[in-house]
This record gives C-alpha cells, sequence and structure tokens, in this order.
C-alpha cells in the first residue's frame, strides 16, 4: 500500500504581512512533500491563518477595519505569498471559513460530552500577543511576557475549563512511549519537566469580546483562539475522501508554539477519543531565524534591522530567485537550531555551492558533448570503466544514501551538504581525468567515459535537489536533454541507481542555470535589499573549483554564455537575476501603473567614490529643477574605476522614488537604469543630446 504522509505548518495570525519566518516554515514543509513525493508517496501539505482572537480584533480596529474584512485582505497576503516562493499547499486553511467553524463546533462537543469542560472562573495574566495566561514566574521583571517583551493583562472571567489536569499522566506516558511524538529530543525534555511540575484546567472560552467561533449553547462565549486554531490541522480533512491522511506524520512549529501542540493539542484529541495510532506522530519544533541577532518578526521594531537588509520573502525572492532563497533556507541553518539570516549570506551560498559547484559542473561538461560526440551523451562500455569510475559510483551511491537517511530524519541541511558534495566529487574526478587533455589526445573512448560520468551525476544532483530547488532543478534536467520530473506513488525516484541517463541523449546545452554573481550585480543586488555596509560575499567565497569550462582549457566558471539583462542600480529597484522566469515574463501591468514612474533624462554633474563603501558612487545629477542637481548614490562603483568617465554623460533617472537613507548622512534622492550582465554593466543612456528634466516614456 502507498505509504501516505500528511506534513502541517502552523496557521499564521493574519495581525501583520508574512516575513522570512513564515517563509521559512513554509519552505521546509513543501520541501518535504515534494522528496516524500520523490519517493513514490502519496504526500499532504496543509498550511493556512489563524484568523480569531481578541489580538486580531484589535489589529482590525487600529486598521479602521470591520474584522472580516480585515482578515481576508492579510490571509490574502500569505496566500499570493506561496507561489512566489514555489510552495505549492494542497490546502489552505482559513479560521473563518464555514468548514472549519462547524468542525471546530463539532470537537468541542466531543470535549464537553466527554465531561472535559465545566463552566468555572479564572484568573490571570493575560499576553494577548499569545493568547495566552502566564505564570507569574515566567515573567520579565515589570509583569513583561517572556516571548513579546509587552505587559500582560490581569483577568478575571467566567470562562468554559478544559479539565487539562487530568491528562498529565497520559501526556507523560505518551512522551515516554513515544520518544518521537516530541522532537528535537531537548524540546522534549522541557516539555516533560514542564508537565512534571502539574498542570492546571485551562480556560477555553472567552466572554469579554466576540470575534471568534461561538461556543455551542451558550452564546456569550467564544471558543479560545488555540482550542480553534489547534484544530485545523483535523478540519482541514475531517469529513472528506483526505480524512485517510490523518494523522499527520510531522507537525512543524517553532519553539514558541511547542507547548500549544505538544501539550494542550494532544489532550484535546484524547479527550475527543483519539487513541495514540490516532495522534500525530511527530510534533517538530525548529529554532528561530533571526536577523541581526533578533527573531524576524511582524513587529516593525524588530525586522527594521539596518544593516542585514530586507527580511521580506517576496522582494528577496524576486531578486535573488526564490530557489536560491529555498536553499539557503533549508542548507544554512542546523533544522531545530536558531539561525542568522542575512542576505550576503544567501548569495554567497549560492555562488559557491549552487553556480560554481552544481552549474559549473553542467557548463564544464557539456561544450566536450557538442564537440566530441555530435551533441549525444556518450556511450560507456562496461570494459571501459576503471577503478577511477568504479570508486567514483560507489562513493556517489553511499552519498545518495546518506543523504536520503538525511532527508528521513529532517536533517535537511546535512542532506544538502550530501548532496553537493556529490558535486564536488564529479568535480574533482573531471580535474583528475582531465577531459581537455584526453580530447586532444584523441582518446574518445575514455573521452566519453569520462563525461558520460560528469553528466550522469548532474542528473544525480538535480534530482536530489529538486525538493528544495524545483525550478533549477528541471532547467538542469532540461539542459540534460530529460524532461521534468513526474513523481507516481509507489515509483521511488531518488537516485540510488546508476545510468538515468541514457546514451544518445540529445542535451541541450542552454545560458547558465545559476546567475553569475559577479560585484558590480552582487552589489546592486546588496542594495536594492536594503542591505548596507554588509562585506559583499564575493569575498567570503571559498576557492572556485578548479578545470576547464571549454574544451580549450578556460578558466572554470559557470558562465559560457552570459545573459543580458537589464538591472537597476541604486537603490530600491530590484537587480534582475540572469534568469527571467515565466512569471516573471508575463507580469503584465497597465499603462497607468507604468506612468507612475516618472523618468527623466539626468545629465552627471559630478562623480565621486565614498569612503569606505567600495560598491556606491555619489553622483550630482541635472534633471533641470529650479531647487538645483541632485545627489543620487548608485551602487555602479565597481563599474567605473575611473568616475570621472561618467562626468557630463545623459543618464535615465527615476526621478519620483522615495529617498533612500544609507546612513551617514548619504540620502539618495533618484535612481539610475542600467544594464547588466555578468561580465559587465552600463548605464542607460540617449544617441543625441537632450535638456536635462526631459520626459523619458
Ligand atoms: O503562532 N523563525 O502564528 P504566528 C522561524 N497562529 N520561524 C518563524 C519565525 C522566525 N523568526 N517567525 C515566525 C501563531 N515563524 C499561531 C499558530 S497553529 C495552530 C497557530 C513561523 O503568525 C514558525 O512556524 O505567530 C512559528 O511557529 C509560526 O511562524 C508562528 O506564526
Amino acid at each position: 500500500m502507498t505509504q501516505r504522509f500528511y506534513v502541517t505548518t502552523p496557521i499564521y495570525y493574519v495581525n501583520g504581512s508574512p516575513h522570512i519566518g513564515h517563509a521559512y516554515t513554509s519552505v521546509v514543509a513543501d520541501a518535504l512533500t515534494r522528496y516524500h513525493r520523490l519517493r513514490g508517496q502519496r504526500a499532504r501539505f496543509l498550511t493556512g491563518t489563524d484568523e480569531h482572537g481578541q489580538k486580531i480584533e484589535r489589529e482590525a480596529v487600529k486598521a479602521g477595519m470591520a474584522p472580516q474584512a480585515f482578515v481576508d485582505d492579510v490571509s490574502q497576503r500569505f496566500r499570493g505569498l506561496w507561489p512566489k516562493l514555489g510552495v505549492q499547499p494542497d490546502d489552505f486553511i482559513r479560521t473563518t471559513e464555514a468548514r472549519h467553524v462547524a468542525g471546530v463546533q463539532k470537537w468541542w462537543r466531543k470535549v464537553r460530552d466527554a465531561g472535559d469542560l465545566y463552566k468555572g472562573s479564572y484568573k490571570g495574566l493575560y499576553c494577548v500577543a499569545c493568547e495566552g495566561y502566564k505564570t507569574e514566574k515566567e515573567l520579565l521583571p515589570g509583569n513583561l511576557c517572556p516571548i513579546h517583551e509587552r505587559p500582560v493583562e490581569e483577568r478575571a472571567e467566567e470562562t468554559w475549563l478544559f479539565r487539562l489536569s487530568k491528562y498529565q499522566d497520559r501526556l507523560l506516558k505518551l512522551y515516554e512511549e513515544h520518544p518521537e511524538f516530541v522532537l528535537p529530543e531537548t524540546r522534549r525534555n522541557e516539555i516533560v519537566s514542564f508537565v512534571q511540575g502539574g498542570l492546571e484546567d485551562l480556560s477555553v472560552s472567552r466572554s469579554n469580546f466576540t470575534w471568534g467561533i461561538p461556543v455551542p449553547d451558550d452564546p456569550g462565549h467564544v471558543i479560545y483562539v488555540w482550542f480553534d486554531a489547534l484544530f485545523n490541522y483535523l478540519t482541514a480533512v475531517d469529513e472528506t475522501p483526505e480524512r485517510a491522511f490523518w494523522p499527520p506524520q510531522i507537525q512543524l512549529v517553532a519553539k514558541d508554539i511547542v507547548r500549544f501542540h505538544t501539550v494542550y493539542w494532544p489532550a484535546f484529541l484524547m479527550s475527543a477519543g483519539f487513541e495514540r495510532a490516532q495522534l500525530p506522530t511527530t510534533i517538530w519544533t525548529h529554532g528561530y531565524l533571526l536577523s541581526g541577532g533578533r527573531k524576524t518578526s511582524k513587529t516593525p521594531g524588530l525586522t527594521a534591522v539596518k544593516t542585514s537588509g530586507t527580511t521580506d520573502p517576496v522582494r528577496i525572492a524576486d531578486v535573488l530567485g526564490a530557489d536560491v532563497l529555498r536553499f539557503y533556507l533549508l542548507r544554512e541553518v542546523s533544522f531545530g537550531q536558531d539561525g542568522e539570516f542575512s542576505i550576503p549570506g544567501i548569495i554567497g551560498r549560492a555562488r559557491a555551492e549552487l553556480g560554481e559547484t552544481v552549474g559549473n559542473l553542467l557548463h564544464r561538461a557539456l561544450p566536450f558533448v557538442g564537440k566530441y560526440f555530435d551533441g549525444r551523451v556518450p556511450e560507456v562500455k562496461d570494459e571501459s570503466l576503471t577503478e577511477t569510475e568504479r570508486t567514483l559510483r560507489a562513493r556517489v551511491a553511499t552519498l545518495v544514501t546518506e543523504a536520503g537517511a538525511a532527508w528521513d530524519t529532517l536533517t535537511m541541511h546535512r542532506a544538502l551538504e550530501l548532496t553537493i558534495e556529490v558535486a564536488r566529487t564529479a568535480n574533482r574526478y573531471f580535474d583528475e581525468t582531465a577531459p581537455w587533455k584526453l580530447a586532444k589526445s584523441d582518446d574518445r573512448t575514455r573521452l566519453g567515459v569520462v563525461i558520460a560520468h560528469v553528466l550522469e551525476i548532474v542528473r544525480v544532483v538535480a534530482v536530489m535537489l529538486s525538493p528544495v530547488t524545483p525550478t533549477k532543478s528541471e532547467e538542469l534536467l532540461h539542459q540534460l536533454g530529460l524532461g521534468a520530473l513526474t513523481p507516481t506513488e509507489d515509483t521511488d525516484l531518488w537516485p540510488t541507481q546508476w545510468g538515468g541517463l541514457l546514451v544518445n541523449t540529445v542535451v541541450r546545452p542552454g545560458p547558465p542555470v545559476f546567475p553569475k554573481y559577479d560585484p558590480p550585480t552582487e552589489a546592486a543586488m546588496l542594495l536594492s535589499l536594503d542591505v548596507r555596509d554588509a562585506e559583499p560575499a564575493t569575498e567570503k567565497s571559498p576557492p572556485k573549483n578548479k578545470g576547464p569550462m571549454s574544451t580549450d582549457e578556460k578558466p572554470a566558471t559557470e558562465s559560457p554564455a552570459a545573459v543580458p539583462t537589464t538591472a537597476a542600480v541604486a537603490p530600491a529597484a530590484p537587480a534582475a537575476p540572469a534568469a527571467v522566469t515565466a512569471e516573471e515574463a508575463s507580469a503584465i501591468i497597465a499603462y497607468d501603473d507604468f506612468a507612475k514612474v516618472d523618468l527623466r533624462v539626468g545629465k552627471v554633474l559630478t562623480a565621486e567614490k565614498i569612503p569606505r563603501k567600495d560598491k556606491l558612487l555619489k553622483l550630482s545629477v541635472d534633471l533641470g529643477e529650479a531647487s538645483g542637481p541632485r545627489t543620487i548614490i548608485a551602487g555602479i562603483a565597481l563599474a567605473f574605476p575611473v568616475v570621472e568617465e561618467l562626468v557630463g554623460q545623459q543618464v535615465v533617472v527615476v526621478a519620483n522614488l522615495a529617498p533612500r537613507d544609507f546612513g551617514k548622512g548619504l540620502v539618495s534622492h533618484g535612481m539610475l537604469l542600467a544594464a547588466s550582465s555578468p561580465e559587465s554593466l552600463s548605464l542607460a543612456t540617449f544617441a543625441k543630446p537632450y535638456a536635462a528634466g526631459t520626459r523619458v516614456k
């Protein structure tokens, strides 16, 4: 029977826009789903939004909106984020949907009928941001919530209480008999000692506000937002054919909500009649993404970290590409630990491991296929194999198996490390066998063996990467002459078998799969993602793989054919990565939208370098304005070592952009347009002179 895999993320509060922390959990869930499908399993991935409760009600009031209109708007921002990150949930549940409301009331009645709900009163210290009570000993000095660092509110209310205390022993037995219920182990230890410390009954209704699901048969109360929200995992599949997926194998959460998921949630389910086999298999707690040492969060004060760059996942994916961001999130952070998130870090990883290792491998081998094998994968006869190939294949097989085991234990950073090691191994094999020498010696058989092995390993790596970089993997496979992966139930596509790339397959060499992060492009990327004062990731890059890219021993690099792209080089405008996705290409805007951009002819009056800012130039640009020339800070210094060349040049200026503050008195009042390729950057200009300030349309 086909194995089933059901993974969930927390449903996100709609009290603010999504940020990189939400993207993180959802990217992980998406990659796990893709991995399990690749292995022939039936997989289902659920995410959604948590829309009730006092916190949301207060945000709606602040926004001057009715709660439903407010949650509709913010929920849509979450839903709209996922396609931009290549995240494909099978279902997106909202707690204001009728299916959920009816489901929660059904499960409330079950719990009530089991005798676990009673009316009483509750007095305590409430944190609205957590939507939970705190004990005095948990609080920081000044009665502050330890998570949100905001004052708690004293509450005394008539409420429905859930007999949580009754479940203390059953919960402890669950943790003991099924240690996999709470992972990683450190979290289990924390939870066990929390439960051993004694559980009080839990207040599960509210009567001081109305934005929630009404308590059945008691209209003066709404159901506590956590009782409501936790049941989403069940209401999404309950009473549908998808109920067969229940229970979830992996429920992902970050550490702030581990207690709700590992104590309250199983207790609610036990009360509703669920036996162990019907409880979630594992609640997996990951760490926080930190930006500038702090948790990325919806609270603007915490996200506005001056030097680390934006934490808006859409802007990051627009500039760097969704696959590159996904790779970084899974590769960089040891899953379960906190991890510092940084834009230069994304670029550094992508360049060193995707570009210079994986992409490099493909683009080193392909030219030989065109030149010596008529564009087809060469034949390899068993008798032509040497000890080197046998060792290589054995090593690859071991790495592939170990990487699969790493995925199975949610050590994705390790799985990706092993995947990159496969590509490194093949790059070393390429260096050692030196196909450019074999080509000169006319040993076509041996040359064919080497090239066929390298290409097969590119296939292996593309498949191994596909849960994380689905689009880039498809591009790699396409250039190898292969079609996209089509996972089917009961067919394991994990590349444990050698030889998926058949002899005579016609390869399709194309542009570099991963953009080259040359200094000017990188500088523009950093600027457009609000990174200030960062060391370019280029300088921290590990050494490149050695070896020729063409058949004539050119230096190793990933780009046989640079693809010119347009790139804005001053702040706030994303520099396009080398590959333009179909989605980007088809993003049509109305003329009215275009007309909002005020483009003007400008004339550069002065240009100067800025001390200790290698990538920036300070320009004074005449736009024919009565107020005088404008100061524009542009990330073009690396393309203009002789700054004087710029003086007198006509440029195209975006004149109605909000000023951007670079700190230390540097404020830019406009942006220049430019085109850039991995090799060069030039400013947009005109063949004939025009008066400064002339409108460009
Ligand atoms: O807690 N690092 O919603 P929420 C890593 N509605 N992950 C992060 C993160 C960060 N800096 N910030 C957020 C809620 N997350 C409840 C959940 S479930 C029944 C109800 C991710 O909007 C992480 O998965 O505060 C965390 O658990 C979740 O977003 C919290 O989202």
